[in-house]
């Protein structure tokens, strides 16, 4: 039997979740549905619970460069928080712009202090939200550049999570004709010259909560990255394209293509593929994983999904228009195919 109890001096993320009135049972059943998600096997919950409860609430920077906080207000569910958001709510957010009560002075020393001692013990988690600005000071944060402080905080994480296409690709700021120079923080800390090996991208606009959620107590369990693909994109929820689960694939094999948003096709749940539809190249969980705690997602909604976790999202252009796959589609495909999804499974296994 997983052992719950409350440590007052040293609080768990289980610890803060009990004292928010969740249930042992449903902490358990988080932790199953946590492992289900990651693609571990089903006995890793238990192990996952213990971890919770054992280890202390992992402190978290959280720096918003260029973005539109949609992918703080996706992680978080304020109108109605789910089990992912708790957990995320029962982190020690040590600094965060935009949840945070401090503000001016009194946010920057906390982000100056946390700095501080990362810097000693590399203890704390960097979440980025939103691209990396050029330097030179085109963005500031209490009067120093944005990107020589992202640089500084990820050289003191133990762990760096680009959240969202913008801080993993550079996103709609990077779009074309870019005036800020975004680009993605892989591709900014790599162009500093900083190792990017604790990096794990999870991209998306905005990114499942559930991949946030899921990479952060991974890493509080097993204190390792999860397998990643490529783009350093966690395999267990970018290894497969959000066409295979897509609730109107049968409509797909079958050439049963809705031709506009209110024909009798669409109406029968068709195909949206001719109507812009980027689902076969685009990697990520949304129609694994549902979206607001249900099964939704936005094919289920009657729209295609435009891309929004890949690569050059926003510059492909046309978003109704259909095309051949998104930058990087075909390789993508091969990479986040069935294949990979089973190669997950078994990495998994071997390392548990
Ligand atoms: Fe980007 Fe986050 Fe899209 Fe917005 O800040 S990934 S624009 S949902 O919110 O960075
Ligand atoms: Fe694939 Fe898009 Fe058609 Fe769904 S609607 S089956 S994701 S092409
Ligand atoms: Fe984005 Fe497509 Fe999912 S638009 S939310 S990746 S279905």
């Amino acid at each position: 039997m997983t052992d719950l109890r409350v440590h007052p001096d040293r609080p768990s993320v289980a610890d803060a979740l009990l004292s928010r009135g969740v249930t042992r049972r449903t902490l358990l059943k988080l932790c199953a549905g946590i492992a289900a998600g990651l693609a571990l096997p089903a006995a890793e919950a238990a192990t996952i619970a213990r971890a919770l409860a054992q280890e202390p609430r992992p402190r978290v920077l959280w720096l918003a460069l260029q973005g539109c906080t949609g992918c703080t207000e996706s992680a978080t569910r304020a109108h109605e928080p789910t089990l992912e958001s708790l957990i995320l709510e029962s982190l020690s957010l040590d600094y965060h712009t935009t949840l945070m009560a401090a503000a001016g002075d009194a946010a920057q020393s906390a982000l100056r202090e946390g700095l501080r001692e990362g810097l000693r013990e590399r203890s704390y988690v960097l979440v980025v939200e939103g691209a990396v600005p050029r330097p030179g000071g085109v963005c500031t944060s209490g009067g120093e550049d944005d990107t020589a402080l992202l640089r500084r905080a990820a050289a003191g994480a133990s762990l760096t999570l680009a959240v969202g296409s913008c801080a993993a690709f550079g996103g709609l700021p990077a779009a074309t004709p870019n005036p800020t120079g975004a680009r993605g923080v892989a591709d900014d800390l790599a162009a500093a010259g900083l190792p990017v090996d604790r990096l794990v991208n999870l991209p998306g606009c905005p990114p499942l909560p559930q991949a946030l959620a899921g990479t952060l107590v991974h890493w509080l369990t097993y204190r390792r990255l999860p397998a990643l693909d490529g783009a350093r994109r966690p395999l267990a929820y970018y290894g497969t394209t959000v066409h295979q689960r897509c609730s109107r694939l049968a409509h797909f094999r079958a050439r049963r293509f809705a031709r506009s948003f209110d024909d009798a096709g669409a109406r029968r749940g068709w195909c949206l593929l001719k109507l812009g539809c980027r689902g076969p190249s685009t990697a990520n969980a949304c129609t694994r994983l549902g979206w607001n705690g249900v099964d939704a997602y936005p094919m289920r909604a009657g729209h295609g999904c435009i891309g929004c976790s890949q690569p050059g999202f926003w510059d492909g252009g046309g978003l109704y228009e259909p095309r051949p796959p998104a930058r990087g589609g075909r390789r993508a495909q091969r990479l986040h195919g069935a294949g990979a999804q089973r190669r997950t499974r078994r990495q998994s296994r071997r390392r548990t």
